[in-house]
């Protein structure tokens, strides 16, 4: 397949270099347009892949069969309609990023438009992207497409497993959400690896019980107990990582408070809903935010 990525940050070079592997033809995209970009990513054998991929080459983004957007959540809407004229109107668009609402502010993309959660963990070192941990990549259709893109799900898992297609994705993004909406502000506000929140219980259960208000109210089945324990799971599992958003705090960049707890707390609005713990923690972050030097 012919195959753009857009967004060569940690995520995109484990996507173009599973994919390369795997025999496609790919191409990277930057935001700030680049003629090549350099994938140095070292796998979790240990082994390192390095390559230097063409990037941000109109004519081949107009053949890509796929675009894959690994960007940050608010980096997504304005960059995939900078480049939906020239992609083919066939061409489906998988978006891969923490949080949700992105969906909505591309309904109108002509693309047929899918939403990815992974549960692959890599990181920045240097120059070099340290793939940490295998895990699972959850894809299926916005709901404004309801198109059967199970194969191209099985395409994907041959070049980097797991992926597993769902025809309902809403379940598996709301249950990464409810992790992200624990997990991100609270290691921002308390500056602390993930694993150091599990003295927290009773915070981590207050944010759980508002979220599953919410999922129930949007018509998930789950509740506050079963939300807890899949965070705790998700903290023991990820103990030594410093959250993608106290990382972007510490350096001062844009966080995706919006699309996690801001996100929760527009649908909270919308079945009436108030949630005091999810309120505070999202003030505290744009709070942060605002003042960056
Ligand atoms: O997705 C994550 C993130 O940091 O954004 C978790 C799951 C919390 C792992 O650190």
């Amino acid at each position: 397949m012919k195959i753009t990525v857009l967004g060569c940050g940690a995520l995109g070079q484990l996507w173009l270099s599973a994919l390369i592997k795997q025999g496609h033809d790919v191409q990277g995209w930057l935001r700030v347009p680049q003629p090549f970009c350099q994938v140095n990513l070292r796998e979790t054998d240990n082994t390192v892949f390095n390559a230097s991929l063409m990037a941000n080459n109109p004519d081949f983004l107009a053949q890509s069969d796929l675009l894959v957007v690994t960007l940050k959540a608010w980096q997504v809407s304005g960059a995939v309609k900078a480049l939906a004229e020239r992609l083919p109107a066939s061409s489906p668009v998988l978006l891969i990023h923490n949080g949700m609402g992105t969906i909505e502010e591309l309904k109108n993309l002509a693309q047929p438009l899918l939403m990815g959660v992974t549960t692959h963990a890599a990181r920045r070192e240097g120059n070099l992207i340290i793939h940490v941990a295998n895990g699972i990549t959850h894809i299926g259709p916005a709901s404004s497409c309801r198109q059967d893109y199970s194969q191209l799900a099985a395409e994907l898992h041959h070049a980097l497993p797991d992926v597993a297609w769902h025809n309902d994705i809403s379940a598996a993004c709301w249950k990464k959400l409810a992790v992200n909406c624990v997990i991100n502000p609270l290691t921002a506000l308390y500056d602390c690896p993930n694993g150091e929140l599990r003295h927290r219980h009773d915070e981590i259960r207050e944010i759980c019980e508002e979220v599953a208000q919410v999922m129930v109210s949007e018509g998930l089945h789950t509740s506050a107990e079963s939300l807890f324990l899949y965070v705790e799971r998700v903290m023991e599992s990820t103990a030594q990582n410093i959250s993608s958003m106290l990382q972007d705090v510490r350096q001062q960049r844009h966080t995706e408070i919006d699309y996690i707890t801001g996100y929760v707390l527009r649908r909270a609005r919308a079945h009436g809903l108030t949630l005091p713990a999810n309120t505070r923690l999202y003030e505290h972050i744009k709070r942060k935010e605002n003042h960056y030097e």
